[in-house]
């Protein structure tokens, strides 16, 4: 995706991968990718990554969390994005409700209408980990009615569930699937 507005022809799906800090998106890539050198891009005040994901994706890394004043500049880096990928830390009670209001944020901007979702539960081999049921009705997945969505559990640690996560992942990005999973 690079900077606003300049989108070449797209010859990939764009995946944007967002979730709150911490929440374990940058362990997960790793742990897809292998190593790879991750290039924050500051001047945009917020950590935008762009990697290479596999199965030729295009993939765009963000943090949302704590920077309320620059999501107006949102929609002109989410124009384009096939599916977001939401990653969520499933062990992080308390910032569970930011988590919910950045993502319902994330998908009211007009670049994500009709935008496929992925929401991945991650740290799922925590203890104290919130079971999958639990979280898709904190996040109201159910409620959404203008996106398709599925919902995965995931340890970016140990690398469980990520193999279901990248057939949600090809799932979601064919148009026109309809169903719905847990
Ligand atoms: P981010 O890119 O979303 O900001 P990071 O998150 O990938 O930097 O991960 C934040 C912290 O969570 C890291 O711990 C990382 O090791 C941990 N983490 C990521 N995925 C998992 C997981 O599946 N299970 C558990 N238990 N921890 C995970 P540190 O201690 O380095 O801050």
């Amino acid at each position: 995706m690079g900077t606003a507005n300049s989108k070449s022809p797209k010859a990939e799906p764009q995946v944007v991968m967002m979730g709150l800090d911490s929440a374990g998106k940058t362990t997960l890539l790793y742990k897809l990718k292998g190593h790879q050198q991750v290039q924050t891009l500051p001047t945009v005040g917020f950590n935008v990554e762009p990697l290479e994901a596999p199965g030729n994706l295009s993939l765009t890394l963000w943090d949302v969390g704590g920077q309320p004043q620059l999501r107006a500049s949102w929609k002109d880096y989410l124009e384009g994005t096939d599916i977001l990928v939401y990653v969520l830390d499933s062990t992080d009670k308390a910032r569970l409700p930011e988590a919910v209001t950045a993502l319902l944020e994330v998908l009211a901007s007009p670049s994500m209408a009709g935008v496929p979702l992925l929401v991945l539960a991650n740290k799922q081999e925590a203890p104290d980990a919130l079971p999958l049921l639990e979280i898709r009705d904190r996040l109201g997945l159910e409620r959404l009615q203008e996106h398709r969505w599925e919902l995965r559990a995931c340890s970016a640690l140990t690398g469980e569930g990520l193999s279901e996560a990248l057939k949600s992942l090809s799932r979601l990005l064919k148009p026109r699937s309809h169903l719905y999973h847990l």
